[in-house]
């Protein structure tokens, strides 16, 4: 099984790498986080972007699994498979898609609540996509959850129909304002749930396992990114599943001693969504420019993408903790036409110590500066990597040595095709 991940905050571009090479799998597999997820694919010059369903959706005969490390919306699911069909008339979601009964379910109020915590000053406010993603997963740990598999038990209706009006008695007492009606969202969530029974729901933990020992292979498809780990991202500002390796490993039941490639998409620069440590952020008339030039909004809320220069202690840190074998380098066709192009080497912390591993992002860090020459190539002509100009190679070959691993692919461009292989 190998791995595809996001190493900096998400939106690296995850959902392009992985539409390249799922050709070479016979499955592809989700472990972690729902509908907050937002990997874009580009098909005939049209965009989607998919939240829940696996990016090897589009290719015919692989199979999409959505693991048990996953939360799954029925509501959302339900708009989202329209919408896929929609866009594409020849794909059968029925056929392709394979869910595990132990994935657990987000219910209305979750999202809800989330809601109510993002706008509540008594809460620290994250950011969230307000999907209900950490009222979901936090109920899973407190084992009060429903999982996919309750869903075909004669008694969900009365279990899932109590959760509802007790979280939703709670919101009245705490006095959400904006509140929908309970029949409402009941009945859209019964009406998911229903939806969602269509789907082949079984144990895929035995259904992946027993495909790898047939020779079959299998990508893990990783949603948000290793900044945002719950337990090694920057703890409060992080979605709340496991967005590493070692998370693929446990959303799916995978032995870790079956993971082979890791791959690791990170941008030439950094975004991000949300509230939390940036310190190479650019909060001048330049970073405006880069959120621009790089279409950095966020794919499923249009919310305007934070921008900084590269941040390599924190990907040194992303590569260690996943042992990223291969980097994807995204976007640096962005920074095309720039006379300099930075990166941050160290972080200077106050007693003057530099730090160049790390995955706290200190709040009053100094980022230390290394500059580039900026490179002025049109990649969009670009055939192959012969053709690359010296100023970019020379940006390739220090990331290479610093994180001690291959730049395995350069993306020069937003197009389905247009990525180098570089190894
Ligand atoms: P949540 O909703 O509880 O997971 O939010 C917690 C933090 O995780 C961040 N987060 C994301 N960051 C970037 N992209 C995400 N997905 C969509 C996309 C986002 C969108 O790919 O474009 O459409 O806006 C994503 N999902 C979660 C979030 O910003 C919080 O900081
Ligand atoms: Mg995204």
């Amino acid at each position: 099984m190998d791995i595809v991940l996001g190493l900096q905050w998400g939106d690296e571009g995850k959902g392009k790498f992985i539409d390249l090479i799922s050709e070479n799998y016979d499955i592809t597999a989700r472990f972690n986080g729902g509908s907050n997820a937002g990997h874009s694919i580009e098909r005939n010059g049209r965009i989607i972007t998919l939240k829940m369903i696996p990016s090897g959706i589009f290719m015919n005969g692989v199979q999409n699994v959505i693991g048990t490390g996953t939360v799954i919306d029925p509501v959302s699911f339900k708009k989202e498979i329209l919408n896929l069909q929609v866009f594409d008339k020849t794909i059968q979601p029925e056929n392709n898609i394979i869910i595990s009964r132990k994935a657990h379910l987000v219910m209305p109020t979750h999202k809800l609540l989330d809601i109510f915590m993002e706008e509540s000053s008594d809460y620290t406010k994250i950011g969230t996509t307000r999907n209900g993603i950490a009222q979901a997963y936090s109920n899973k740990i407190l084992r009060q959850n429903l999982r996919v598999g309750d869903i075909f038990s004669s008694d969900f209706q009365s279990r899932a129909q109590h959760i509802l009006d007790r979280d939703y008695r709670m919101l009245e007492e705490v006095g959400m304002i904006v509140l929908p009606a309970l029949e409402e969202i009941s009945k859209e969530f019964f009406d998911g749930v229903e939806f969602l029974k269509k789907f082949n729901c079984t144990e895929t933990e035995i259904y992946l396992n027993e495909a790898l020992s047939e020779g079959k292979k299998v990508l893990a498809e990783g949603s948000q990114a290793a900044m945002l780990d719950i337990d090694h991202g920057t703890y409060p500002y992080v979605t709340s599943s496991s967005t590493t390796a070692s998370g693929a490993s446990s959303g799916l039941g995978v032995s870790p001693k079956k993971i082979g490639e890791i791959y690791g998409i990170a941008k030439a620069y950094c975004t991000r969504v949300g509230n939390g440590a940036l310190p190479t952020e650019l909060l001048d008339e330049f970073g405006d420019d880069l959120r621009m030039k790089g279409n950095e909004f966020g794919s499923n809320t249009g919310r305007p993408r934070r921008t900084g220069w590269l941040d390599l202690p924190a990907l040194k840190y992303a590569v260690m903790i996943n042992g990223v074998t291969q980097l994807v380098l995204t976007k640096a066709d962005v920074l095309s036409g720039l006379k300099s192009v930075a990166v941050c080497t160290h972080y200077e912390m106050e007693n003057g110590v530099l730090v160049s591993v790390s995955g706290i992002l200190p709040d009053n860090a100094k980022p230390i500066f290394k500059w580039f020459t900026g490179w002025q190539t049109d990649f969009s002509r670009m055939k192959s990597s012969s053709e690359l100009p010296k100023e970019v190679i020379e940006f390739l070959s220090f990331l290479e040595t610093e994180l001690e691993i291959p730049v395995a692919y350069l993306s020069i461009g937003p197009g389905r095709n247009e990525m180098l292989k570089l190894t």
